[in-house]
């Protein structure tokens, strides 16, 4: 028998479930949250690798909607470790006694939408079942590893590791032969602790990272106290950022183009001293003219030549896609440092591709590399994959895979048409890929929340977005990103890096304050490109 008095379901128990589980709560709502793992925590409870911290400055990657929260909180560093964020998202749970609306070990086996009911009807794959009259999806636009389709992969002896779903004992790779493979934000972070642990350490490489520093270590007291004494200021400043974080440091509103060599020079050097995302704002047009952009890249591979002693292996690690087009790694291990160990060696999988993975190891390079751990840090079916994963079937039958064949087509990122009184948290066609997530968690939650509460004075009971609204909304998201150097790498934002899904830029790359006006202006219009009932 499903539960019939849910208002809202909440799939996903991570910084977006819980403040979704908070903000309803607040407003009267019956809610409960379903998370697949043993604990909150989402992104920080399964990516425990070696190295796994947040690529954003903790002060600014953590809640603002609680004063005493954000007063009381005491990060360590100036970039959290995967510990200490699994900790905040714990102390997160108990402060605002969440867990009695939490299941835990529960995962959403499909959810069906009941057009005489007006509800969802959702199930467990336990069999378990609910009711509700909104679906929240807070599952994460970075859950579903990514796992390719090596051959031979079942049959290597050895140990195989995801970086995305990382075992909980300790994993000791003293005196073990370790393999590598895959380069991106999880890859660089896990491959210097493990080259200092492991007999040897092979990396297959297949596309070179730009890695810049974090300059990470213990945060500043006198930061913290200045951010604290008008944390709410910060805050506000943040948010008028594209970005959602980075006030102190903000874009330098001057073309690349338009300074002198010497200028330029200083001015990359500022930034990389700073650490973090601050290089790709040393000019405005970095992310947005592929020559001033070639400048910033043209920096970082100097610096990989000025790094890496064997010069084979620093063109090896220098990247020719354009800088930022992935996303850009922020290290705090000394990456490129790591390759000048005697026991680290790069296989570019391009001059070299791996053919299979055999018992022994990993056979590329015309040789077999014998290992004796093999760690997978192949990233995840991005922003789409959890969902894509799920039976979802909205109006008349509709399934999320029939209608996201063609790609993950959405409102605001917030809604789906066809799929009425469902929203997404953090999700495609949104600005939450580019931002400091929990601000556009924040915002959504928000959003979505303000939306019920109106409905409900409304004496409404659905709200779905129209198919117009939704084709309006593609359109613009490719549009903001043709305007960008985005379109010229594969990257995950557009699910190039798993074979098969459809290339379709999924993030609005528009700004975060452009896209909160957005958002508020079709609020304020009476949910304009919505159909409500
Ligand atoms: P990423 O950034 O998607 O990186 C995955 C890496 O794995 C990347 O270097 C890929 O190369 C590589 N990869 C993926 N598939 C293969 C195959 N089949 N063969 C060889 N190499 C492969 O995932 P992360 O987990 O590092 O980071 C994800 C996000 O988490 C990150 O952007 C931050 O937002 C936090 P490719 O570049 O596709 O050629």
């Amino acid at each position: 028998m499903a539960d019939p008095s849910l208002d809202v379901l909440i799939v996903g128990a991570g910084f977006g479930g819980m403040y979704m589980l908070i903000k309803a709560r607040s407003l009267g709502l019956k809610a409960l949250a379903i998370e697949s793992a043993p604990s909150v925590g989402g992104t920080w409870y399964h990516n425990r690798y070696p190295g796994a911290r947040v690529d954003i400055q903790s002060l600014e990657y953590s809640f603002s909607f609680d004063e005493a929260l954000q007063q009381e909180w005491r990060w360590t560093e100036r970039y959290a470790s995967q510990p200490e964020l699994l900790r905040y998202a714990n102390h997160v749970a108990d402060r605002f006694a969440l867990r009695d609306s939490i299941r835990l070990e529960t995962r959403l086996a499909g959810a069906t939408w009941d057009e005489d009911e007006r509800r969802w009807v959702a199930t467990s794959d336990e069999g378990e079942r609910w009711s509700a009259r909104f679906l929240v999806m807070a599952s994460g636009p970075l859950s579903a590893p990514n796992t390719p389709n090596f051959e031979g992969l079942d049959h290597f002896a050895g140990t195989t590791h995801h970086t995305a779903d990382w075992p909980h004992e300790a994993v000791d790779f003293g005196g073990q032969r370790v393999g590598v493979i895959g380069t991106g934000s999880s890859g660089v972070q896990a491959i210097p602790e493990i080259a200092r642990q492991a007999r040897s350490l092979t990396v297959f490489q297949r596309t070179a990272a730009y890695a810049v520093p974090s300059h990470n270590g213990p945060l500043d007291a006198a930061w913290e106290a200045r951010v604290k004494a008008d944390y709410a200021g910060f805050r506000a400043r943040n948010r008028l950022m594209r970005t959602g974080f980075g006030c102190e440091l903000p874009p330098h509103m001057v073309s690349a183009l338009a300074v002198s060599p010497e200028e330029r020079e200083s001015r990359f050097e500022e930034r990389w001293a700073y650490g973090g995302f601050a290089l790709l704002g040393t000019f405005y047009d970095i992310m947005l003219d592929l020559r001033a952009n070639e400048f910033a890249a043209e920096f970082v591979r100097a610096k990989i030549r000025a790094t890496v002693h064997n010069a084979q292996t620093a063109r090896r690690l220098s990247p020719t896609q354009p800088i930022g087009c992935k996303r850009l790694c922020v290290d705090s291990g000394g990456y490129y440092e790591t390759f000048n160990r005697s026991n680290v060696q790069l296989v570019d999988l391009n001059e070299a591709p791996l053919e299979r993975i055999t018992p022994r190891g990993v056979f590329a390079d015309g040789r077999e590399h014998e290992l004796d751990v093999l760690v997978l840090a192949t990233g995840f079916d991005a922003v789409t994959g959890t969902l894509m994963r799920t039976k979802l079937q909205g109006r008349d039958g509709l399934s999320i895979q029939e209608k996201w064949r063609p790609g993950a087509l959405n409102y605001l990122g917030l809604a789906v048409a066809g799929f009425p009184n469902m929203f997404n948290i953090a999700g495609a066609g949104s600005t939450s890929a580019f931002t400091s997530v929990i601000q556009s968690i924040e915002h959504h939650v928000n959003w979505i929340c303000e939306c019920i509460a109106w409905l409900d004075t409304q004496r409404l009971t659905t709200i779905e977005a129209t198919v117009h609204a939704e084709a309006d909304w593609m359109a613009h998201v490719q549009a903001m990103a043709e305007q960008t150097v985005f379109l010229s790498c594969n990257s995950w934002y557009m699910g190039a890096n798993v074979p098969g899904k459809p290339r379709l830029f999924m993030p609005l790359t528009g700004g975060f304050p452009a896209y909160v006006e957005r958002c508020a202006q079709v609020a304020t219009n009476g949910y304009e490109g919505f159909r409500v009932s």
